[in-house]
């Protein structure tokens, strides 16, 4: 097995357990050296705190990646979620197109909203912007709120599956080639994920859980990155990165008032003996 190199571009919410902070070890843990761009530097996360700080770091962007094309430095896997501008986006695909191996798989998780709504401080502009990144993208990793507003369809909490065809269909249509959709729930006691892979869907259905965490996000779609890295297929990534997922929902249930972030930690060991 060959030594890989991620990279993964996103905040550093200094505390919430998402985003970076949540990469960077997971990725890890999955074995593999994981290199680092922070979109911003937040105190915390959006969701839930107020009055956080937030240092956007678009500017740097050009010069690393400049650095990094002069020391000949590349990656076998680019992963953004969440970005601090539509500015930024720009140059986070100016860096997918140069310093990616020739094979460097390119993982989007646009990471801009849920349950409806968009996280604070993002807009329509940065949303057709995001369109265009998931265009360059190998994987998409949306939830349904973000997938709605990619395509400009109409969020709904009870739907079928010709609603999700038909945002399938919509994100295609966008240039999305392949498509890992989350928390997609068909039945009232279980969700699930959708895999769309060249033009194939299939559906890797688990337990749904009372309790969401903020951040769940960012665990799924860093151990489906580190994963699929590893070799394994898109639907044992997804298989894979989903019940770590519950894993990590359980066990934040276990920690009273715990409520701002995922407690990913404790069960990294249950998704180091999954890829084995
Ligand atoms: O988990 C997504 C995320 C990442 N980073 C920041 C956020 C959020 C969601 O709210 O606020 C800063």
């Amino acid at each position: 097995m060959s030594y890989k190199k991620v990279l993964t571009i996103q905040d550093i919410s200094c505390v919430g357990q998402c985003s970076l902070t949540v990469a960077l070890p997971i990725i890890s843990a999955c074995g593999h050296e994981t290199c680092v761009l922070p979109s911003a530097v937040l105190s915390t996360h959006t969701g839930g705190f107020t009055g956080y700080t937030f240092r956007d770091l678009t500017d740097d962007m050009p010069a690393i990646k400049d650095h990094w094309i002069k020391e000949n430095i590349n990656f076998s896997a680019i992963y953004t979620g969440y970005l601090g501008s539509t500015k930024q986006i720009d140059y986070v695909a100016d860096i997918m197109d140069s310093v990616g191996t020739e094979d460097c798989v390119k993982v989007v998780d646009p990471a801009m909203a849920d349950n409806g709504s968009l996280y604070y401080g993002f807009d329509s502009v940065f949303v057709d912007a995001m369109k265009k990144l998931c265009a360059k993208a190998d994987y998409v990793l949306p939830n349904i709120t973000e997938a709605c507003f990619l395509t400009d369809t109409e969020y709904k909490t009870e739907y079928d599956r010709e609603y999700i065809d038909l945002l399938l269909k919509k994100l295609t249509d966008l240039g999305c080639k392949n498509i890992i959709f989350t928390g997609i729930s068909y039945s009232k006691e279980k969700t699930g994920i959708v895999i769309y892979e060249n033009g194939e869907y299939s559906y890797y259905e688990h337990e749904k859980l009372p309790n969401s965490c903020h951040g769940t996000g960012d665990i799924y779609a860093s151990a489906f990155v580190g994963a699929y890295v590893r070799g394994k297929s898109a639907f044992e990534s997804a298989k894979i990165a989903g019940d770590y997922a519950v894993e990590c929902i359980k066990e934040t249930a276990k920690h009273d008032n715990h409520w701002y972030g995922a407690a990913f930690e404790p069960v990294l060991g249950k998704l180091i003996d999954s890829l084995k």
